[in-house]
């Protein structure tokens, strides 16, 4: 087998952080023009840290989206905080990223300075403030907002942006292509993520059960594939699957009157699983309860966190 030598580019690890529903998601898959991270309106929906790559003339970016930061005491929370955490060492640079629309400069000043302040320290590489949905603000709200941000930390550059419409997304890129070192590409150029297909449609599942389930059904719900195999003779893929919930009485909100609502889930998940493996998914869907598995280390070491 010939091996080919790969180019040398402009490459680096970049982590997308910030607070809960900033928009990292919708950046990350904006930006490489695919879905890899599940996105919804509901916060804390990331739960682990999911890389995708980036190609364009000269450059691969490896970007870490990675779990909203905040402060709880529940494990698996905690266990979503300390993912993110780590994703800030160890790369080249940090994007922070906030919801301008919820940061008027008084909040800014007053409520997230510690606690922001307390995670920004811990990065020694160039971090980048993102100053995300700017379609829902007026222009001239900024630059208060960029002077409030600058006062709680030395920025080495701020961007505000639209993960939505694209609006600074090169900008964001041309500046990091600035700091970003010379070396080999981190994956071969078909691969757009080193997440497995396998914990993708996991994911997949998972964001439609966020998103046509309320209450407290997202935050109780996870997500086990039992197996996912290709039928090459049939040329499709069936895939058995289990949505764990914590409570009895979550189960028929899931299943739903007369088996409505788990079907709903199921043709939603098959559709984009469809799109992502581009063949036919024959797809199986279980509800089971397990009291208290957000708070079960093993079961959280099964969904890899
Ligand atoms: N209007 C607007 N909404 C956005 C933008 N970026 C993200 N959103 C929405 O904000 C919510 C949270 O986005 P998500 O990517 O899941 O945030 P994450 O928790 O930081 O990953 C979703 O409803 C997105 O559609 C933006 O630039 N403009
Ligand atoms: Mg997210």
């Amino acid at each position: 087998m010939d091996f080919v030598q790969p180019e040398v580019v402009i490459s680096g690890v970049v982590a997308l952080a910030g607070p809960p529903n900033a928009g990292k998601s919708t950046l990350m898959n904006k930006l490489l023009g695919q879905k890899i991270s599940i996105v919804t309106p509901k916060p804390q929906t990331t739960r682990n840290r999911i890389a995708g790559v980036l190609n364009g003339e000269g450059y691969q970016i490896v970007f870490l989206d990675t779990p909203g930061l905040h402060r709880s005491s529940v494990p698996l929370n905690r266990e979503m905080i300390q993912v993110a955490l780590d994703s800030l060492v160890d790369v080249e640079a940090v994007v922070f990223m906030i919801d301008v629309s919820q940061s008027s400069p008084a909040h800014v000043r007053k409520q997230k300075q510690s606690e922001y302040k307390k995670y920004l320290e811990r990065v020694t590489s160039p971090t980048f403030l993102l100053l995300n949905k700017i379609d829902l603000i007026d222009r001239n709200e900024l630059l208060p907002i960029i002077e409030a941000y600058a006062e709680l930390f030395p920025f080495n550059a701020v961007i505000p942006v639209s993960a939505l419409t694209g609006d600074g997304l090169d900008q964001l890129v041309d500046e990091l292509l600035k700091l970003l070192p010379k070396g080999f590409p981190y994956f071969p150029e078909d691969v757009p993520t080193d997440a497995t297909e396998r914990f993708l449609a996991a994911e997949i599942i998972r964001e439609k059960v966020f998103l046509l389930t309320g209450q407290e059904i997202p935050y109780s719900s996870a997500v086990l594939i039992e197996s996912f195999k290709e039928d090459a003779n049939r040329n499709l893929v069936e895939i058995h699957a289990t949505i764990y919930l914590e409570r009895k009485s979550q189960k028929g909100i899931v299943l739903g009157k007369g088996g409505k609502k788990i079907k709903d889930i199921g043709i939603a998940a098959r559709k984009d699983i469809e799109e992502m493996v581009d063949r036919k998914v024959m797809l199986h869907l279980w509800v089971k309860i397990k009291k208290h598995w957000s708070r079960d280390e093993n079961f959280l070491h099964e969904l890899g966190l």
